[in-house]
C-alpha cells in the first residue's frame, strides 16, 4: 500500500489501493456526532436520480455496501446525502440500515447540498463523491454539475490529469488543488468520481432496465467508491 499524491488513483473492483497523508483543519459537526479527527467521506446515491435506477435496489446495495466497508474504517466514517428531507433513497437506507444495526457514528444520512456541507451544514467532509458522467466532464445536472461548479476549473484539470473516461462501476480519487473554493471553503481534500449504472434511455450506455447488470455495476461502484476512500484515509 504505497504512493503519493501525485499518482493515478483510479479505482475498478479489484484495483490496489493507494495511501496519501492528510492534515486538514479540524471543525465542528452537528448533534451527537463526536468530532475532531474524523476522517469522513459523503456521497450521494449513485445512479438513482438522472440515471433512473431503482431507489428500492439502490438502497439495498448502499446497505450491503456501507456494511462491508464500515468495519474496516477505524477513525472514519461515511455520510449518504441528499438535498430534501422528503429524500426516498435516504430513507429507505435510513431504515435498512438500522435493521442491520449499523454503527449510526460511523454512518448516517444527511440533508443538505454536497458543496456546502460544511459551511452551510458544520460537517467536515474530507472527501466528497461525485455521481459522475463516462467523460468525466462538468456541466449534465445533478451533483455533477454542482460539484464541478463548486470546484471551479481546477477540478476538471486535475481529474483529467488522472483519467480520461470512467467505465461504468468505477472510480477515481482526485486530490483537490488547494485554491480550490471547495478545499478553502468546505476542507474537502478530495474529490471521488464514481461512474454508476444508466437505466436511463436518454444517457448513453442504458442498461434498458436490465437489473441483473445493473445491481452488479452497482455494487461495483460502491467497492470502488469506499476502497478509493479507503486508500486516502490509510
Ligand atoms: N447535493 C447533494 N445531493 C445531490 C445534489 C447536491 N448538490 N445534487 C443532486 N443530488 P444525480 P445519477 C442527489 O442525478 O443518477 C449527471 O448529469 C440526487 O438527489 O446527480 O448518478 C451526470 O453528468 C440523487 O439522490 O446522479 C451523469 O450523466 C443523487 O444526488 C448523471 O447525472 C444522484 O443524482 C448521473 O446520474
Amino acid at each position: 500500500c504505497k504512493g503519493t499524491a501525485k499518482e493515478s488513483l483510479l479505482l475498478g473492483a479489484a484495483s490496489k489501493e493507494v495511501k496519501e497523508s492528510e492534515d486538514l483543519p479540524k471543525g465542528s459537526v452537528d448533534a451527537d456526532v463526536s468530532v475532531d479527527d474524523i476522517t469522513t467521506l459523503a456521497f450521494p446515491s449513485i445512479s438513482t436520480a438522472d440515471f433512473q435506477f431503482n431507489n428500492e435496489k439502490a438502497s439495498d446495495i448502499i446497505v450491503e455496501k456501507v456494511e462491508e466497508f464500515v468495519n474496516k474504517l477505524e477513525n472514519a466514517r461515511l455520510v449518504l446525502v441528499d438535498l430534501s428531507h422528503g429524500s426516498k433513497i435516504l430513507s429507505l437506507v435510513r431504515a435498512k440500515a438500522a435493521k442491520r444495526n449499523i454503527d449510526s457514528k460511523k454512518f448516517f444520512t444527511f440533508v443538505g447540498d454536497i458543496t456546502r456541507l460544511y459551511s452551510q451544514g458544520g460537517l467536515r467532509c474530507n472527501a466528497i463523491a461525485n455521481a459522475a458522467n463516462w467523460r468525466l466532464k462538468p456541466g449534465g445536472g445533478g451533483v455533477n454539475a454542482a460539484i464541478f461548479a463548486a470546484a471551479g476549473p481546477s477540478l476538471g484539470t486535475a481529474t483529467m490529469e488522472r483519467a480520461k473516461s470512467l467505465l461504468p462501476g468505477h472510480a477515481v480519487v482526485v486530490p483537490l488543488p488547494s485554491d480550490s473554493p471547495l478545499y478553502t471553503r468546505e476542507g474537502v481534500s478530495h474529490v471521488i468520481h464514481v461512474l454508476g449504472p444508466n437505466m436511463n434511455p436518454q444517457r448513453p450506455n442504458s442498461l434498458n432496465n436490465d437489473y441483473t447488470k445493473g445491481c452488479s455495476i452497482l455494487r461495483e461502484a460502491y467497492t470502488s467508491l469506499f476502497t478509493g476512500f479507503l486508500s486516502i484515509v490509510r
